[in-house]
Order: C-alpha cells, then sequence, then structure tokens
C-alpha cells in the first residue's frame, strides 16, 4: 500500500488572501509614510526623524492582532519610536504622524511637542513613548501586574531594540513577569536590526539568540523569527499571544529585522541594502498569481497620493500658540511662582 504523504500547509494559504492584500496593503501605507518623513526632516518640513522603515512585516502582523481599546479590559501597548506600521494596523491616522513630525498644534500624540513616532493615545492603552531607550520594559511591569490581578485576557505587549537589552529594564521585566507570587501576562518583544545606532549587536551578545535569555527562567518560551516576513510573523505573534491570554504568563519574541534607513536622521537616514520586507512579500505574491505589477503599481500611487494630501493640509496647519508652551505640565495646573511668558 503506497504510503500518504503529508503535504505542510502552505501558511499563506491558511492566512487568507483578504488578510494577505489588508497587511501589504498597510505595510506599503507604513512605508511611504516612513519615507515622506525622511524627506520632511531633510527638507526642513521637521526636525529629527526616527522610525520604522524595515519593521513593516512584524509589526502590522503585530498591530491586526491587539486587543484594542482602553483599561486593563484590553491590551496595554509599551512601545519603542520604531512602531508606527502597529499604530497604523490599530487604525490610527498616517496624518496625525505627519502633525507630530511638523510639530503642529492638532498632533494629537503631544500637541507638537515631541519627537516624531512618539505616540500616546489614551484610549488605545497606547502608553506614551519615551526617547530614553528600554524604560517601556519597566513601566510594562506596572499594567502587567493590573492584569495579573483583574479577571481577564488582555496582555501587556513590550517592544524595543536589540541594544536596549543591554539595559537593567529589560531585566526587571524578565524578572518581575517571571515571580512565582505572581506571573505576569506580558509579551515581551525584541525586534533585533543587528544595530545600537552604530554598534553592531554581534560585538555586544555573548548570548547565541536574545531570546536565549529566558532559558534562566522556569518554563519560559522563547522564540526567533524572520521579522522581515509577515507571515511567520503573523503566525509567531498569535501563537504568542494566544499563550499570554491563557497561561497569564510572560513569553519572550525576538524578530530579526533590517533597518531601511540606518538609525535617525542623526546617522543621515540614507537607504541601506539590506532585505526589503516589502519587496520579498510582493515577490511571494506575484509568484502564488495573485498580485501583478500592474495592481502593485496601483497601491503605491494610490498610498502616495494619500500621504502626499496629508502632508499638503498638515503645511497649512498652525504651531502650538507660543503661550500653550505650560500646558499639560502640571494635572493640577501651572504653580503661581511660574513664569508664563518668556524665560523672566
Ligand atoms: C537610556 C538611553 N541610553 C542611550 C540612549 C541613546 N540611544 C538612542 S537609540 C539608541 C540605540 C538603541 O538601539 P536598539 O535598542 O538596538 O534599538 P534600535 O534603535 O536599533 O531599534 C541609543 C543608545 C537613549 N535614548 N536612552
Amino acid at each position: 500500500m503506497a504510503e500518504k504523504t503529508s503535504v505542510a500547509a502552505d501558511p499563506y494559504e491558511l492566512l487568507g488572501r483578504d488578510t494577505l492584500f489588508r497587511v501589504h496593503e498597510l505595510m506599503v501605507k507604513a512605508r511611504v509614510l516612513e519615507e515622506r518623513l525622511i524627506k520632511m526632516s531633510k527638507s526642513g518640513d521637521g526636525f529629527f526623524w526616527i522610525g520604522g522603515p524595515g519593521e513593516e512585516a512584524f509589526n502590522v502582523a503585530l498591530g491586526l492582532q491587539v486587543k484594542k481599546g482602553r483599561g486593563v479590559e484590553n491590551d496595554f501597548l509599551h512601545l519603542h519610536y520604531r512602531s508606527s506600521a502597529i499604530l497604523l494596523a490599530m487604525g490610527a491616522k498616517p496624518i496625525d504622524t505627519l502633525r507630530q513630525m511638523r510639530t503642529v498644534a492638532g498632533d494629537p500624540y503631544s500637541k507638537g511637542r515631541n519627537f516624531v513616532n512618539h505616540y500616546a493615545v489614551p484610549e488605545w492603552n497606547v502608553v506614551p513613548v519615551s526617547p530614553t531607550i528600554e524604560t517601556q520594559y519597566s513601566t510594562a511591569i506596572g499594567t502587567g501586574i493590573a492584569q495579573a490581578r483583574a479577571k481577564t485576557d488582555a496582555i501587556t505587549i513590550v517592544n524595543g531594540g536589540d541594544g536596549g537589552t543591554a539595559e537593567g529594564d529589560f531585566h526587571s521585566c524578565l524578572v518581575w513577569s517571571n515571580r512565582p507570587a505572581l506571573p505576569l501576562p506580558v509579551l515581551m518583544i525584541v525586534i533585533n536590526n543587528g544595530y545600537a545606532i552604530s554598534t553592531p549587536s554581534r560585538d555586544q551578545h555573548g548570548e547565541r539568540r536574545i531570546s536565549d535569555w529566558t532559558k534562566a527562567f522556569d518554563g519560559m518560551p522563547g522564540r526567533t523569527v524572520n521579522g522581515n516576513d509577515p507571515v511567520e510573523s503573523y503566525f509567531a505573534i498569535k501563537e504568542a499571544m494566544a499563550y499570554c491570554r491563557k497561561s497569564r504568563r510572560p513569553y519572550l519574541l525576538e524578530a530579526l529585522a533590517s533597518r531601511l534607513y540606518g538609525h535617525s536622521s542623526s546617522s543621515g537616514a540614507n537607504r541601506i541594502p539590506e532585505a526589503d520586507c516589502i519587496k520579498e512579500f510582493e515577490s511571494q505574491l506575484m509568484r502564488r498569481g495573485w498580485m501583478d505589477q500592474q495592481s502593485l503599481e496601483q497601491i503605491w500611487q494610490r498610498n502616495m497620493e494619500e500621504i502626499d494630501a496629508a502632508h499638503q493640509q498638515v503645511k497649512q496647519e498652525p504651531f502650538p500658540a507660543p503661550e500653550s508652551a505650560w500646558e499639560d505640565v502640571f494635572s493640577s495646573g501651572l504653580p503661581d511662582s511660574y513664569p508664563t511668558k518668556g524665560g523672566s
């Protein structure tokens, strides 16, 4: 009798074309947005750029699976400054990122006061992004504790870079999430793009994989995936989220990804010849005959027109009024002793 050969299911078929097309559209939108931000920083239409071109595959896959909302019944997000694609996949408007880049008063994340890609969205539990790296792994402990105590399937999601894992905050998060007295439902994510500014991670990391840090903790799962592949990332995130939601315990997911424009505008923000997750994804879609060159060109064109129109609109918007400089500094309002005008 002939043996039955088992054919592994194609993950692309498993995910389905509707989701794949949605993922692709969002990846393109995120890339077009980031490239516009870079142009703005180079043309004096903003001050400093830092962002996530290269992280679109993993971040769109993540943003689409967040349990979105406000309060402990929903996921909390403690993000770093390369997470624009997560926000877009959650439903954020690209124009709001352009507003923060141009530092106009209508920037909903910081009223024109913070660097670009430093989000804060109370209605989606996106806690303010800090330019100080890795502190997000410490604040994640707090919402993790709240969710461990509440009767909910919601989790805390925290992401950061490879370099930052040398900081104590990363290890505090590992230790606190694994306390036998109160394990925490925290999905710890490290996007390993191979560099911390100009320091190669191969010179800094004695551990084979960053996800190997879980070995010190009894039963904590750790996994390293190809963060340039949206489909592999999607299923890995799904599995990790399901584990945290159900077991109420932590998981460490490391994603290997490209850094396509270097660290930030401070390092020049020029295109680096690394693997491009969008180009690779498009090759897969075309190979299967699910998209052709013409439909891809239309998607890029549509998104470029959308971002261009948003940029033109933002250029017409006002900057914050000087007298608003003290707003939102103290929750109880400005103390009488503070100068309200100039530095007198
Ligand atoms: C506490 C702290 N130390 C140093 C810096 C300066 N700094 C900004 S980004 C960065 C590199 C971070 O590298 P990595 O964690 O790999 O993340 P990536 O930027 O590559 O995504 C450093 C050292 C900072 N912002 N905060």
